[in-house]
C-alpha cells in the first residue's frame, strides 16, 4: 500500500470521519470571492479577516514549500434534535459545537498524532525527513474551499462543507506537508433545487444561495460581535446565546451523520435556564466555563446575549432577572437589559389587556 494510502487509513483509524488530499494551489476561485466578501463588509468587525486575506485567498504563499494538503473531517453530530430548545423561550439555546470541549484543542492533538506519523514514515521512505503543519480554525486557511477541493464535500449553499457521507456537523482540520501525495478528485454540488438552509435562517444572513453576510449571522452576533446589536436585529436571535445551527440542523444529507469522533463534543453545557445565566459575574463565568469555548467571548459578551434571550422569551417572570442588570459596568449588558425590560414590560401590559 502506498503511503497516501497509508496515510488516509491512519487519518481514520485516529478517529476522523474522512480525510482526502488536494494541491495548496488548487482554490483559484477563493481569492476573488474573499475580497468581495471584504469589499462588500460582510466581515463586519472581524477585522482579522481583511488584514491576512493574501494568506486566507492563496493556501500555496502560507508556506510555499508545501506539496500537499491532507483535508480531514472531524465529526461532532448531535445526539438530541437541537432545534428543540428553541420551543422552550425560558432556556439559552448553546449551539452544538460549543456544548463539549473546545474542538480546537481535541482536533489539533490529533492532527499532531497524524503528523508525527507522517514524518515516521515518510523518513522511512526518502532521504530526509517531510515537513509537516497542523491547523484548525488557528491561521489564515480557507478550510472549507481546500475541503472541497480534496473531495470532503462541497460548500452548500449556507456556505458550509457537505458531504454525502457526513451530512454537516464536522469541524475541518488540514496537515500541510512537503511530501507529494497523489491528490484527490474535487466534490461536485449536490444542493440541487433544496433552500431548506436559506429559507429557514432567522435573521436573513443570506443575501445569495453560497454567501453569508456574516453581519446578519446570529454566530457572529454572539460569538464575534463587539457592542450592542443593531435593535433590528435583536427579535430573530430567539433564545440563541452562543452560535446559531439552524441552517446546518435542516440540511438533509444529514440523514447519513455518523457518531461524533469524541465523547467530549457531547459535554454538559445543555441548555441553561436564562434567569441562571444572567446571575454570572466574571469569576462565576469562568469557572462554568473553563475548557469550553464559550469562555473565549467573555462575562459580558455572553450576558448581554442572555439579555437579549430574556427580551425575547415573552416570559414577564424574568422582568427581574434583567432588571438587576440595567445598571451593569458594562454599557452593552446595560443597554440589552434596559431593551429587554421594555420589550417585557410591554408583553405585561398586553398580557393585563
Ligand atoms: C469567519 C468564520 C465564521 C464567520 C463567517 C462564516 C462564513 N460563512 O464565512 C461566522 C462567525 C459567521 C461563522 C459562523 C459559523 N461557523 Co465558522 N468559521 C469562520 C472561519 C474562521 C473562516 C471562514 C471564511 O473564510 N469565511 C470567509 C468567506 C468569504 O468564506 P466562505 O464562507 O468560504 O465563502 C465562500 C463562499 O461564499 C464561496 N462562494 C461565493 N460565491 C459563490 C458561488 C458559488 C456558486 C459557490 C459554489 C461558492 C461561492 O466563495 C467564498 C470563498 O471561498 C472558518 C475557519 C477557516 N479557517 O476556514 C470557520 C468555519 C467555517 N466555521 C465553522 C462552523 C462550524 C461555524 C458555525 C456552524 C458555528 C455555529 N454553530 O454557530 C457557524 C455557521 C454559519 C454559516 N452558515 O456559515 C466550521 C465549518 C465546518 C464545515 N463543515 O464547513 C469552520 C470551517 C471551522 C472549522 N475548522 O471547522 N464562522
Ligand atoms: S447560523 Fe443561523 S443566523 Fe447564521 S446563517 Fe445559519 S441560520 Fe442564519
Ligand atoms: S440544506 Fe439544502 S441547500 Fe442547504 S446545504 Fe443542505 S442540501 Fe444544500
Amino acid at each position: 500500500m502506498g503511503l497516501k494510502e497509508r496515510v488516509i487509513r491512519r487519518a481514520l483509524d485516529e478517529g476522523f470521519v474522512m480525510a482526502r488530499v488536494c494541491r495548496p494551489d488548487a482554490v483559484p476561485d477563493v481569492p476573488g470571492r474573499l475580497a468581495a466578501f471584504v469589499e462588500a463588509g460582510r466581515h463586519g468587525q472581524m477585522g482579522w479577516m481583511a488584514e491576512r486575506m493574501q494568506w486566507r485567498g492563496n493556501p500555496a504563499a502560507l508556506w510555499p514549500d508545501a506539496r500537499s494538503v491532507i483535508m480531514l473531517a472531524e465529526s461532532y453530530a448531535p445526539e438530541h434534535d437541537p432545534l428543540a430548545v428553541l420551543e422552550r423561550p425560558e432556556l439559552g439555546a448553546v449551539s452544538v459545537y460549543a456544548q463539549g470541549r473546545d474542538y480546537h484543542d481535541i482536533v489539533k492533538k490529533r492532527l499532531k498524532r497524524l503528523g508525527r506519523w507522517l514524518i515516521d514514515e515518510g523518513t522511512k521512505e526518502l532521504n530526509g525527513a517531510p515537513e509537516i503543519k497542523v491547523f484548525v480554525d488557528t491561521a489564515p486557511v480557507p478550510e472549507k474551499a481546500l475541503g472541497q477541493a480534496a473531495g470532503l464535500g462541497w460548500q452548500g449553499k449556507h456556505t458550509n462543507l457537505v458531504s454525502r457521507d457526513w451530512g454537516n456537523w464536522a469541524f475541518i482540520g488540514s496537515v500541510f506537508t512537503t511530501l507529494e501525495l497523489e491528490p484527490d478528485a474535487p466534490e461536485i454540488d449536490h444542493c440541487g433545487s433544496c433552500r431548506a438552509c436559506l429559507d429557514i435562517c432567522p435573521t436573513n444572513a443570506f443575501p445569495a444561495p453560497y454567501q453569508l453576510d456574516a453581519r446578519r449571522c446570529i454566530s457572529y452576533l454572539t460569538i464575534e460581535h463587539k457592542g450592542p446589536v443593531d435593535e433590528e436585529l435583536r427579535p430573530g436571535l430567539g433564545n440563541r446565546i452562543y452560535g446559531c445551527d439552524d441552517c446546518l440542523a435542516v440540511c438533509p444529507w444529514n440523514k447519513f451523520a455518523v457518531a461524533a469522533s469524541d465523547m467530549r463534543y457531547l459535554g454538559a453545557v445543555g441548555q441553561p435556564p436564562l434567569a441562571e445565566l444572567a446571575t454570572l459575574d466574571d469569576a462565576g463565568f469562568r469557572a462554568r466555563f473553563s475548557g469550553s469555548p464559550i469562555k473565549r467571548i467573555g462575562r459580558d459578551r455572553f450576558v448581554r446575549n442572555v439579555a437579549y434571550a430574556i427580551g425575547n422569551s415573552g416570559a414577564a417572570d424574568l422582568l427581574p432577572a434583567v432588571q438587576a442588570l440595567v445598571n451593569d459596568p458594562d454599557a452593552a449588558v446595560a443597554d440589552a437589559a434596559r431593551w429587554a425590560v421594555t420589550q417585557l414590560s410591554a408583553t405585561r401590559r398586553k398580557q393585563a389587556l
